[in-house]
């Protein structure tokens, strides 16, 4: 049995643009966080994830580096990242910092030498190509919407940029950038940051012959050669070898578009890569044809069939998931997957539940853990998104009007989890005293944290019982995952099994009533039964035939 730290413990995003303001800019800062350190340890979480704080001009907020060894301004100083760091680890907390390596801003130092002139020695530390015809390299599309390929008349030639265009993809081949980069994470080790979460790694390793992206019908966007790429998990074996192995780091890999195979791979302690991998199969059930701009229904049977299938195969296969519902470039679970209307606080907490006791170490996103829902901006000028506003323009070119394009907006933009943390319900929801940078959801006098703290039933609570049950229960953390009832339409229902310990863990995703059958041998000889946790104050203690209310969510634990 694997006794690493990061296998019992519970990661917090801060999302620190949108966390807490000190300075009345609008903008949060380093200072804002420290300020509500007492707040999180409340929760029970262990582990603060902060999204890039570097030095950036801020195209995608952060995700566009263009300095490693520096603080972004407005965030504050490094001195006051050190207290920060130092603030955390007197509270017996952690710290692991974003890192994006598979692409640098292009006001990097590095890139601004790279595209002087082709003899430059930063050259080769991107990914550059010659026009072929006259055009792109091939067909491959930015993330962001596009081709991936920008050309340069300085020097004539394409370099490539999966995300935006300010976002120029690093040459990973060349062993001077790893090691740059190696030497880069050393240092924020060495400052006392106790891991890495690992922005988009697994598109690291290019396929070299940069294939043009036609072999099916309509053509691939070119994530075929680069997804999990044929060097990924020689560098991630480096990186671990040369920088995480000589201190006692949790690492977190965010994978695109990957599979279950791969992400055994990378976190097989064996292997010597990652501790843990996010994927995110179970955000797509409700993309049509795998669009995500396009409004569908969840696929609930999906859901259910892929959360299953990573909770069964990484257990088999020795891997660790990171579990969550929620992060920055997310809607909002609670409105997404859950009812954000009358069953707000219902089904806000049975989503906790279904996550928190499944195996993995669970993440919640800012503002998560008391209900946040998405804002609902109607009106394209409240969003800031790069990512949105590309896909406005390339919505509105293929034709839909202004109301359709909204719709989906509404529905999918990421700025939705990126909304100011409702702290109260004094203006602007205590975040910031100026003008906020975003616009606040405008629910914040009914949602926001001090009223959660002042309500011992409210979501808040749940939450910090989820993290109590893990501590307390070692089935939690290491008991195997069977999924129960899989045909049923309503209800997702699962087992876990330790030693001779049970917990039958079952959670009611839709209003109305529901009556399940437990399976007989989940109970067979079972003489002690407990309700470690509900979301209604009386839950059925009789659960051979059990009747489950609106969102109704129950933890029965049996010996
Ligand atoms: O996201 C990677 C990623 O692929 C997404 O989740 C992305 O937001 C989605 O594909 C868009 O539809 C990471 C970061 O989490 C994200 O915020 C950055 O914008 C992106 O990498 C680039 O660094």
């Amino acid at each position: 049995m694997y006794q690493e730290w990061w296998r019992k413990a519970v990661v917090y995003q801060i999302y620190p643009k949108s966390f807490n303001d000190t300075t009345g800019n609008g903008v949060g800062d380093l200072e804002g966080i420290i300020q509500k350190l007492d707040y999180l340890k409340t929760l029970g979480v262990d582990v603060i994830w902060l999204t890039p704080i570097y030095a950036s001009p801020q195209k995608d907020n952060g995700y566009d580096i263009s300095d490693y060894y520096s603080i972004h301004p407005e965030y504050g100083t490094m001195e006051d990242f050190e207290r920060l760091l130092t603030e955390v680890h007197d509270r017996k907390m952690k710290v692991i910092m974003d890192i994006v390596v598979n692409h640098t801003s292009t006001e990097h130092e590095w890139f601004k030498q790279s595209a002087q002139s082709k003899d430059n020695p930063y050259r080769d530390f991107y990914i550059w190509k010659d026009p072929v015809y006259g055009l792109e390299p091939n067909n491959w599309q930015s993330k962001f919407g596009g081709s991936a390929w920008k050309f340069d008349s300085k020097t004539d030639q394409y370099y490539l940029h999966l995300f935006d265009v300010s976002q120029a993809d690093l040459n990973w081949e060349n062993e001077e950038v790893r090691n740059r980069v190696y030497e880069m994470m050393d240092f924020w080790f060495t400052k006392g940051v106790d891991g890495f979460r690992l922005d988009v790694i697994n598109l690291i390793s290019k396929d070299q012959a940069f294939p043009n992206d036609d072999g099916s019908v309509p053509p691939g966007d070119g994530r075929r050669f680069y997804t999990d790429g044929p060097r990924a998990h020689e560098f991630m074996n480096e990186m671990n070898r040369k920088v995480f192995s000589k201190y006692d780091a949790m690492t977190v890999g965010e994978m695109s578009s990957t599979t279950l195979e791969h992400c055994i791979q990378y976190t097989r302690p064996e292997n010597k890569e990652l501790s843990m991998t996010f994927n995110f199969h179970h955000l797509k059930v409700d993309y049509p044809n795998g669009e995500k701009w396009a409004i569908g229904d969840m696929d609930f049977f999906a859901l259910k069939e892929i959360l299953s299938k990573w909770q069964v195969g990484m257990h088999k296969g020795g891997g660790w998931n990171a579990l969550f519902w929620c992060n920055h470039d997310q809607p909002r679970v609670v409105s997404r997957y859950g009812n954000d209307g009358k069953y707000h606080e219902k089904s806000a907490k049975m989503l906790a539940t279904t996550i928190h006791m499944m195996q993995g170490t669970p993440y919640i996103y800012q503002g998560e853990e008391f209900g946040m829902t998405d804002p609902k901006f109607d009106r394209i000028d409240q969003y800031r998104d790069v990512e949105t506003l590309n896909y406005y323009d390339i919505l509105k070119e293929q034709g839909l009007s202004e109301e359709e394009v909204m719709e989906i907006i509404k529905r999918k933009s990421r700025d939705n989890s990126r909304t100011p943390v409702q702290w109260d319900d004094s203006p602007h929801a205590g975040f910031t005293s100026g003008t906020p940078w975003i616009d606040v959801a405008s629910n914040y006098r009914s949602i926001n944290a001090k009223k959660a703290l002042a309500d011992k039933q409210s979501i808040f609570y749940h939450y910090k019982k989820l993290i109590e049950l893990r501590k307390t229960y070692d089935i939690v953390t290491y008991g195997d995952y069977e999924l129960l009832l899989p045909e049923d339409p309503r209800v997702f229902a699962y087992v876990r099994r330790y030693q001779d310990e049970t917990l039958l863990v079952v959670n009611h995703f839709f209003a109305g009533e529901v009556t399940i059958q437990v399976p007989e041998d989940v109970t067979a000889e079972k003489h002690q039964v407990d309700v470690l946790l509900a979301n209604y104050h009386d839950p059925s203690r009789e659960f051979q035939q059990l009747v489950l209310r609106p969102y109704e969510s129950v933890v029965y634990y049996m010996k």
